[in-house]
Order: structure tokens, then C-alpha cells, then sequence
């Protein structure tokens, strides 16, 4: 939490709404401010709590109209308007020694994790393009889905990451990583594999967005402004760009995606992975695809390639928390506009966790997808040694609930239509 405040007992007058107003003002751009996050306000209020006049105050309407006419502003206006100068560019020392590092690196590597600045998206395919560095991008990465320039994206590494003559013959000299960490196994371990690279981490929340310890370098700028900075002197990093390198990764990337582009079409229907095949073929422009932790984000990672749509994908992927995904997706619509569906894939446990949180649909009248993949219990702990145990490995991990819930959906005003 980025602030918290004890408020003040509210009074019915022009310096009480002046302190409330300025508060409130503070809290939405400390909220916005980078890095963006949550700020606790903790309201007290005198008893009785019902809308009893007070003797001798009269109530806000007339306070509110002297107000509006003191400060000398519209009545939809902020309060205070707050405007931020961040520090864009980074210093010139700071530039040369990045140029220096990627002047002398051939075999190059761009990683791109979970990220919400769209601002970055321009710069950074530009700056794959002229240093001849494919972009390894994490589905949350805002890169797989747009119309910008995607012959440097690669999107299928999750699955050719896991072969290992692949690994052995691609040893990089320098990785440039953006935003936080991704959500591929695989990539993590090749990261492990080649620990002695170079791994420059720009973290543009000034913290330490780096959980392996493998990083050599941190550089706390703005992703897209240290990104138009080095294109910006382009003509004095002339990287000796290795085609045969750019060419193993992208052929990989395309061999690996038609490969599962083609088995997937063999899979039974109901195949979880099958749901991101089908979503990157019908969601329109504008639309938002929100992911569930589990498998469903590890499923969009794979099976979610790209689409020419502006797509936003969204997740909550912090400490991989089954908890409150359905609130954060509702908050995710209420900000979309007609015509931009939201569309929200989890698992039934996570779905079960947050269950209460469809209350907001119903009394916010909020309009949500939600594609339930009810594999009945945490289908990813099939995947541990644990599930050799089978006569221990329901109770303690699959932990099903075998519940419907249609019924609960219902219930909260929304309707279903089930596969099964
Ligand atoms: C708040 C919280 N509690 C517990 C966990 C541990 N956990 C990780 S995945 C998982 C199971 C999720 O099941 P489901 O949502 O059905 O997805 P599936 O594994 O079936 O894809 C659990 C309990 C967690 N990540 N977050
Ligand atoms: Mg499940």
C-alpha cells in the first residue's frame, strides 16, 4: 500500500469539503503515480449514522456552491490538478554504456513480460528491428495483439524452450528484459541455463522488478523513452547484426506454432488450451481478454499467438493469487467502453474463490464474459510427482468441489451455457 490516511470526522463546511476534496485528489494520482498501486483511506463517522440534520450546519449543497465559486472551477474538474514530470530520458552516461554493451553484442535477446504501458509498444518493435534482437513476449506484454510491426514478436517459445538441442545451440551474448517477470517456465530456465549472459533489467517502476537473481544490470528509466533514446542514436550503434541468430529463433518460432496450430485442430474439443485458439480468432478490436492465474495463464502463454486486433490482456499475475480475479476482470469492464467486451478466462477454483464478486455485475450492471474451465479442482497440480499418489492426491490437491454453477451465476443475474 502507497499511502494510508486516518480522515478526519466530516463536518458540513467549506474547509471540510476543501480537506475532503484535496484528500481525494491525492489519493487517485498517489494511486496512478508510478508504480501504480493502492492507497488505504480509513473513514470515521460520528453516531448517529443517518442523515440527521446537525444544529447550527447547514448541509453540503450550499457549502458545495461556495466551494466551487472559491476555487474557480467547473463542478466535474479535479480539485487539484495534479501533473507529473517524470524523469523520461535517461542520463547521457547511463546511454553510452547501455549503447556500448549492445554495440558489441550480435546474438541479442529482447524479453518483454507483463506490461501496461502501450506507449512501449512502438518503440520497442523498432528498436528489435534495428538491432536485429528478437522480442520474446510474454502474452501479458501488450505485443502479440495489434497492428504494429510483429515480425520481431515471438510468442511460441514456451514450447520450443523446452527442447533442449534448441537451448544448447542458442547461447545469446546480451538479454535486454522489460516489464515484470514473464509467466514461462521454460524461458526462466534458459534464462538459468545461460546465468552468465548479460541480463539488463529496465525496471520502470524504480523497484526491483527482477525475482532470479540472474540480472547484471538494473536500469531504473522509462522503458519507452530509453527505448527512443537508443533509436534516437541509431546511427552510432551500429549492432553487427547476426541474421543466422534472428533467423534460428524466428524459424522456431513458426515451425513451433504451426506444429500446435495444427495439433490442436486434433484435440478433442474441450482441450482447456483450445479456448485461447478460439478467443484469438473472435475477439474483436478493443475487446480485453482477462486471465485467470493457473493454468489458464500458462494455456494463453502457449496457445495464444497473436492476433492483428487491438487486444488488451490482462492478468493478475503478482504471487500467481487465485483470489479475486473475478472483482479485478469486473473492474477491467466497468472501464470499457460499448462495443469492448471483456472477456474473462479462469479456473473453477479461482472462480469459486471470488464467487461474491459478481454481485458488483449485478448491481453495477456490468457487462462480463466469463469462460469457466471447470476441469473440477486445480488441474495444475496434475502435473506435480504428488499426482502419483492418487489415493492421497484428490483430497490434498485436486481438492474438487463438484459443484454447479450455473446455479450460483443465476443467481446473480447472469446466464450460462455449459459444454460438456
Ligand atoms: C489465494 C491463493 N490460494 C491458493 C493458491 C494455490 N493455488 C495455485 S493454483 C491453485 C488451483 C487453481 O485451480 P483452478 O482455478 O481450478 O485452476 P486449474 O488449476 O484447474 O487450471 C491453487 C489452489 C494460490 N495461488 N492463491
Ligand atoms: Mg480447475
Amino acid at each position: 500500500m502507497k499511502w494510508f490516511v486516518e480522515v478526519a470526522l466530516p463536518e458540513a463546511t467549506n474547509v471540510a469539503l476543501r480537506y475532503i476534496r484535496t484528500i481525494a485528489v491525492r489519493a487517485a494520482a498517489s494511486v496512478q503515480a508510478n508504480p501504480a498501486g493502492p492507497v488505504h483511506l480509513n473513514f470515521p463517522f460520528r453516531e448517529p449514522l443517518t442523515p440527521e440534520p446537525i444544529p447550527g450546519q447547514s448541509l453540503p449543497p450550499v457549502a458545495q456552491r461556495d466551494l466551487v465559486a472559491w476555487q474557480g472551477r467547473p463542478d466535474n474538474a479535479p480539485f487539484v490538478e495534479v501533473r507529473e514530470a517524470p524523469l523520461d530520458v535517461p542520463a547521457a552516461t547511463t546511454m553510452g554504456y547501455l549503447m556500448d554493451m549492445v554495440r558489441g553484442a550480435r546474438r541479442g535477446l529482447i524479453i518483454v513480460g507483463p506490461n501496461d504501458d502501450l506507449a512501449l509498444v512502438e518503440p520497442i518493435v523498432r528498436l528489435a528491428r534495428h538491432l536485429g534482437y528478437p522480442i520474446l513476449a510474454d502474452p501479458l506484454s501488450q505485443l502479440r495483439c495489434g497492428d504494429h510491426d510483429q515480425v520481431m514478436v515471438l510468442s511460441s517459445y514456451d514450447a520450443f524452450l523446452r527442447i533442449d538441442s534448441f537451448i544448447e545451440s542458442a547461447q545469446p551474448e546480451l538479454i535486454l528484459r522489460f516489464g515484470a517477470m514473464p509467466t514461462s517456465k521454460p524461458l526462466l530456465l534458459y534464462l538459468k541455463r545461460y546465468a552468465s549472459c548479460p541480463l539488463v533489467i529496465i525496471d520502470g517502476h524504480g523497484g526491483w522488478e527482477e525475482p532470479t537473481q540472474l540480472a547484471s544490470e538494473l536500469f531504473h528509466a522509462n522503458p519507452a523513452a530509453l527505448c527512443q533514446a537508443l533509436l534516437d542514436q541509431r546511427e552510432e550503434i551500429q549492432p553487427s547484426v547476426s541474421q543466422a541468430w534472428l533467423t534460428t529463433w524466428q524459424d522456431a518460432d513458426k515451425l513451433t506454432r504451426q506444429t500446435l496450430q495444427y495439433a490442436v485442430q486434433d484435440f478433442n474439443e474441450l482441450f482447456e488450451g483450445r479456448v485461447f485458439t478460439e478467443l484469438a480468432g473472435l475477439l474483436p478490436d478493443g475487446a480485453t481478454l482477462y486471465t485467470g492465474n493457473s493454468m489458464p495463464v500458462r494455456d494463453l502463454d502457449t496457445f495464444f499467438w497473436c492476433s492483428e486486433h487491438r487486444i488488451r490482456i490482462m492478468g493478475n499475475r503478482g504471487a500467481s493469487g487465485i483470489d479475486g480475479v473475478v472483482s479485478s476482470a469486473l473492474g477491467a469492464s466497468a472501464g470499457a467502453g460499448p462495443n469492448e467486451p471483456t472477456v474473462l478466462v479462469l479456473g473453477d477454483l479461482s472462480f469459486f474463490h471470488d464467487l461474491n464478486g459478481l454481485l458488483a455485475a449485478r448491481l453495477y450492471q456490468l457487462d462480463l464474459i466469463i469462460v469457466l474451465i471447470n476441469n473440477d479442482g486445480g488441474g495444475i497440480f496434475s502435473f506435480l510427482p504428488q499426482a502419483a499418489y492418487p489415493e492421497h492426491f484428490e483430497q490434498l490437491y485436486g481438492t474438487p468441489t463438484g459443484l454447479d454453477f450455473r446455479l450460483a451465476v443465476q443467481m446473480y443475474g447472469g446466464w450460462c451455457t455449459a459444454w460438456s
